[in-house]
């Protein structure tokens, strides 16, 4: 487990990093289009992905850059996909908003507010009928769960017995309207019973729950062809998006200690240095040598890519992913 936890740092460590250096680029404005940060979110991220088998699948939402570091793809091609460069994994095209690699398993992700639910539902009907012992997870906001086809999706997977986990990124806002505002039960994993599929609500800044529950209800999910549905409850440390100073506000006033007492980062690093399994000066090296250097060298190369052409925005449109 020793080495599982570091392995799930490091790759928190990644996330976190990734989205500082797109603030960065973002207002030095060496990058076009709009930043929604996974900040506050990571351990759900890793929790969630490290608990799946490689050939599994994950649905992401424009807050997704998590995701598909989690995942497994290069940093250096999602700068490439964010800066417009040819290189990136849909040449440049999709933005931050709508990453995507299929062969390794990120099959889309939607700036659509649920629009990745439907999508999850027909990719695991698919596996259902392939009998391929694939499953699927969808990832997506507090918010989502207020929208028409939220529900028509969870009624789907559940009646139809797929084998598919809905993990909810419960961070209490959708982008400056807290939870209390939209929903008289905020106990988003109950709408989800009501529906017919098996849930539970987590704290998602604990990266060992988030990871130990998925890995059951993965391994259900395989053997029984069942869905499941996951509540995580975490916290953003920015606004909604990058350019979002309103909500950054809102934010720091809902939880002004947050930082201090809740980063999932720093509990996971606490917890590693008090169980003695990596040291202070171990885990300042993964920051600078593992992480930030890696990093720099990702973003060095993919600036010296070359931009894509408004010319190429109607090529490969439709494409036949397996
Ligand atoms: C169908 C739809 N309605 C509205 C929007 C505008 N919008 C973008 S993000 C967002 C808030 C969603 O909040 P939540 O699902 O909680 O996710 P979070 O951004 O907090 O991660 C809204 C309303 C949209 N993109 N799509």
């Amino acid at each position: 487990m020793a080495g599982h936890l570091l392995t799930m740092y490091k790759t928190m460590l990644m996330i976190r990093r990734f989205d500082e250096k797109l603030l960065d680029l973002f207002f030095q404005r060496k990058m076009s289009g709009f930043v929604h940060t996974s900040l506050g979110h990571e351990a759900i991220a890793v929790g969630a992905i490290s608990a799946l088998q490689s050939q599994d699948q994950v649905v992401s939402y424009y807050r997704g850059h998590g995701h598909c570091l989690a995942k497994g793809l290069s940093p250096k091609r999602l700068f490439d996909e964010i800066l417009g460069k040819k290189t990136g994994y849909s040449k440049g095209r999709s933005g931050s908003v709508q990453l995507m690699n299929p062969e390794s398993g990120v099959i889309a992700s939607s700036g659509i507010v649920a629009q990745g639910l439907p999508i999850a539902v027909g990719a695991a009907l698919a596996n259902k009928m392939r009998a391929n012992k694939r499953i699927v997870v969808v990832f997506f906001g507090d918010g989502a769960t207020n929208n028409g086809v939220f529900f028509e999706s969870l009624n789907c997977a559940a009646y139809l017995k797929l084998p598919l986990i809905f993990v909810c990124e419960n961070n209490g806002l959708a982008t400056s309207v807290r939870t209390e505002q939209t929903m008289a039960n905020v106990n988003i994993h109950e709408k989800a019973k009501a529906l017919g599929v098996q849930s539970q609500c987590v704290d998602g800044m604990d990266v060992e729950k988030v990871y130990t529950t998925v890995r059951q209800m993965a391994k259900k999910a395989r053997a029984d062809l069942v869905p499941f549905f996951l509540e995580c409850k975490t916290r953003r440390l920015l606004g909604h998006t990058v350019a979002d100073r309103f909500g950054a506000k809102i934010e720091s006033k809902i939880s002004p200690n947050f930082l201090a007492e809740r980063d999932p980062l720093q509990l996971l690093k606490d917890k590693l240095i008090r169980s003695k399994l990596a040291t202070k000066k171990a885990l300042e090296k993964i920051n600078t040598k593992d992480v930030l250097m890696k990093l720099d060298q990702a973003l060095e190369s993919s600036m010296k890519e070359t931009p894509s052409e408004s010319s190429d925005a109607f090529t490969s449109l439709f494409q036949d992913y397996e």
